[in-house]
């Protein structure tokens, strides 16, 4: 029993990875927009999703009627590369107090949860709600990390990326993923 549970765990660490790159140009099954609840658009991984879809996006976000703090709505990819993009709107770092952290696991699972409904084989994640959120990075990366291989513990047909924008943020993913199991 227990050599099938490590090797389902050393299965999943087979299917993620850690990338340095602009999530944008990512050709996946589906990308994960760090949204706000509006899901109108914003700066960030969000302006430049947006822009790089074009403005079709926005129409069909615009008829979505917004998207709960820790949930995620999906949407076509229109000019990007991915298929789909997948909305989230990631907690606002407030000290802690105010369940950002459940928040924030939520968001990973529920996009993972949608992309699995739609068929999705490949997903690439930005560092949700680590930029303008301030979510402390060191605090946010465990919570990602954890929760996306679990999830790919019971999706073997599933492959996920961790697509950082800088270096700083991926030193933080790749010391949560070394402390792993
Ligand atoms: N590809 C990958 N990661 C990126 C890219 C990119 N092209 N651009 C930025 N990042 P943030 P949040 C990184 O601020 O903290 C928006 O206004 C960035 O360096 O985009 O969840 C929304 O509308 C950081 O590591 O998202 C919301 O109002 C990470 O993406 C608010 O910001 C997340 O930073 C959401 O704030």
């Amino acid at each position: 029993m227990e050599n099938n549970e490590n090797q389902r765990q050393k299965a999943a660490a087979s299917r993620f990875s850690i990338v340095q790159g602009d999530i944008t140009t990512f050709a996946v099954d589906a990308i994960v927009n760090a949204a706000n609840t509006s899901l109108l658009g914003g700066g960030g991984v969000d302006g430049a999703i947006h822009r790089a879809a074009g403005p079709e996006l926005l129409e069909e976000c615009r008829t979505l009627g917004g998207c709960a703090t820790g949930q995620a709505k999906l949407t076509g990819g229109y000019r990007l590369p991915a298929r789909f993009v997948l909305h989230t709107p990631g907690p606002v770092w407030n000290g802690g107090g105010d369940g950002e952290e459940s928040l924030l696991k939520s968001c990973y699972e529920s996009c993972l949860k949608l992309a699995a409904d739609h068929g999705c084989k490949t997903v690439a994640f930005p560092s949700i709600s680590t930029g303008i959120y301030g979510f402390p990075l060191e605090k946010a990366a465990p919570i990602a990390v954890g929760t996306i291989l679990r999830f790919l513990e019971d999706h073997q047909d599933m492959e996920v990326q961790m697509v950082c924008f800088d270096g700083r943020t991926r030193n933080a993913y790749e010391e949560a993923f070394k402390d792993w199991g």
